[in-house]
């Protein structure tokens, strides 16, 4: 095989990736799942023809994701990883001895399969017996579980399309910040600046409706569209966010103290983004 898979990121803007192999495409009750082998970025996880993760970036996206709401979090030892089927998330949460909880709620069970099969790099901590896997609706499953019930959620969101659209509303993070227990800290994948400025500025006044201490933060992610990524994060309680608190007690490749304290500072064109919501 010798091919180009190409995704649309937005009309009028491809990504396009030689593969060199098809590890594996089926048709699960919500999407099209596929693995390719590339030739630049290794093995790549396509989800209705859109890159979710691939072995040579994925460790930006997870890493910052992660960490920065481990960190800020008063005592991490119950997280709710919201998407996120293919474990990249589950392996860096594992990286906290201090953990004893982690509860995948992952919409699609043969992602999580294909993933075991094809990405174990990625999938490889989904084995470990403090993670908890709920295979269905991610927004029923916050919205019934108990008061308090989480020190962090990652919401490892995939585009704001579709079923996944409810992610990125208030009444999801209303529901986050009531199963947030004191001290709790909610992470999530809020898309790129140079595409998405609108809905980035919306999940911003929408944390700050729910939450009192609100975060932005970014990181470059190639294969993702416009590269230049952002992640939104809220506090129940008073944190510096951008200050470490804690650290993972495995190798990480991108996160480090300094590259988190850097994530915070935004620039320019980033903050005049929010200025229109009056942030
Ligand atoms: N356009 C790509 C956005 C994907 C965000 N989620 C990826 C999930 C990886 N665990």
């Amino acid at each position: 095989m010798n091919l180009w898979w190409t995704e649309e990121q937005t009309p009028g803007l491809r990504l396009s990736l030689r593969c060199t192999a098809l590890r594996e495409r089926r048709r699960s009750p919500y999407q099209d799942i596929a693995v390719y082998e590339t030739a630049q970025y290794g093995r790549l996880l396509a989800l209705d023809d859109m890159v979710m993760t691939t072995e040579a970036d994925e460790f930006v996206y997870h890493e910052m994701l992660t960490h920065p709401a481990m960190s800020a979090c008063a005592e991490p030892r119950r997280v709710l990883i919201v998407g996120g089927g293919d474990g990249g998330c589950v392996r860096e949460v594992c990286k906290y001895p201090a953990v004893q909880q982690v509860v995948l709620a992952e919409l699609d069970g043969e992602v999580i399969d294909v993933c075991r099969r094809h990405l174990p790099s990625i999938a490889g901590a989904l084995g470990d017996p403090r993670v908890q896997i709920e295979v269905g609706d991610g927004v029923a499953y916050l919205a019934a579980a108990p008061a308090g019930s989480f020190d962090v959620i990652l919401v490892d969101a995939p585009d704001p399309i579709g079923p996944a659209e409810g992610l990125f509303g208030e009444r999801f993070y209303g529901q986050a910040a009531r199963a947030l227990a004191p001290g709790g800290v909610l992470a999530a994948q809020t898309e790129s600046p140079f595409l998405h400025g609108d809905l980035i500025a919306r999940v911003q006044v929408a944390l700050r409706r729910q939450f009192p201490v609100v975060g932005l933060y970014w990181a470059v992610i190639p294969t993702y569209p416009g590269a230049m990524w952002t992640f939104s994060i809220a506090a129940q309680g008073t944190v510096d966010l951008a200050r470490v608190r804690r650290q993972p007690e495995a190798a990480t490749r991108y996160w480090t103290p300094e590259v988190h304290g850097a994530a915070f500072a935004l620039p320019p064109f980033v903050r005049a983004l929010l200025e229109p919501a009056g942030l």
